[in-house]
This record gives structure tokens, C-alpha cells and sequence, in this order.
């Protein structure tokens, strides 16, 4: 998408700090983190959200490559031992902001037990 912010990050034209990136995944750190370990996992293939990625094929095959590569994102975070909290804001009631599906994968301190 021509002018979606991660699309961009995904194409090299605005920087990102890169943890991990495969041939559909890419990882890259939170500009606005909210915890020692916070970032963001998206496809390189643009979706606008979660639910229109889980409603088709490409999507659910995108989702695959994430959690498949999940595992290998979580060591290179150091949160093996730890443990993490996965987020998505699927929508804009629900507090998405930038318009491509992403996973907020935050740690690094305790987090509590409420989601919100
Ligand atoms: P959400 O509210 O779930 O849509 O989260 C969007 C996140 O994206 C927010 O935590 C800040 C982050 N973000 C927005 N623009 C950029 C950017 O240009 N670079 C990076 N690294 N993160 C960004």
C-alpha cells in the first residue's frame, strides 16, 4: 500500500531497528515503547487488520508464518524465560492506530493480570 507507514518500513523507506525478518515477516521495535521488550510483528503483505486477515486465505497463511516464526521472535527478545504479552487492536474502537495488521509483543517487566 502506496501509503501505509509499515508498508514503507517494509520496503526500507523509513528506518526501523529490525529484530527479525524472514521472506512474509518482518519485527521491528515500537517507536513508543511501553515496556523494556516492546515490538511489533507484521506481515510484509498488507492487511488492514486482524479480521480481514482471518477471514482469507492469504491471510491465514500470513498468520501462519507469524506464529511459526513466533518461537524464534521471542528468543531474539529474551523472553523465552520471562514470558510476554501478545496485543492486537483489531479496529479503531479498539485502539489501532496504524492500519496494518500487527502484534504488539511486550515483556521485560510485569505486566500484571489485566489486560486493560
Ligand atoms: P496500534 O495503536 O495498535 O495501531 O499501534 C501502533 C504502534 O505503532 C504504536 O505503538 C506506535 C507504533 N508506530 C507508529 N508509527 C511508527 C513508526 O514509524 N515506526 C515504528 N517503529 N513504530 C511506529
Amino acid at each position: 500500500m502506496e501509503n501505509c507507514i509499515f508498508c514503507k518500513i517494509v520496503r526500507g523507506e523509513i528506518p526501523s531497528t529490525k529484530i527479525y525478518e524472514d521472506d512474509n515477516v518482518l519485527v521491528f521495535k515500537d517507536l513508543h515503547p511501553v515496556s523494556p521488550v516492546h515490538v511489533l510483528i507484521i506481515p510484509k503483505v498488507h492487511f488492514d487488520n486482524l479480521h480481514m486477515m482471518s477471514t482469507s486465505c492469504e491471510g491465514l497463511e500470513a498468520l501462519n508464518a507469524i506464529f511459526q516464526a513466533l518461537p524464534e521472535i521471542v528468543r531474539l527478545v529474551g523472553l523465552e524465560e520471562k514470558g510476554f504479552r501478545l496485543i492486537n487492536n483489531c479496529g479503531v474502537s479498539a485502539g489501532q492506530s496504524v492500519m496494518h495488521t500487527h502484534f504488539h509483543l511486550i515483556g521485560g517487566r510485569s505486566l500484571g493480570t489485566k489486560i486493560v
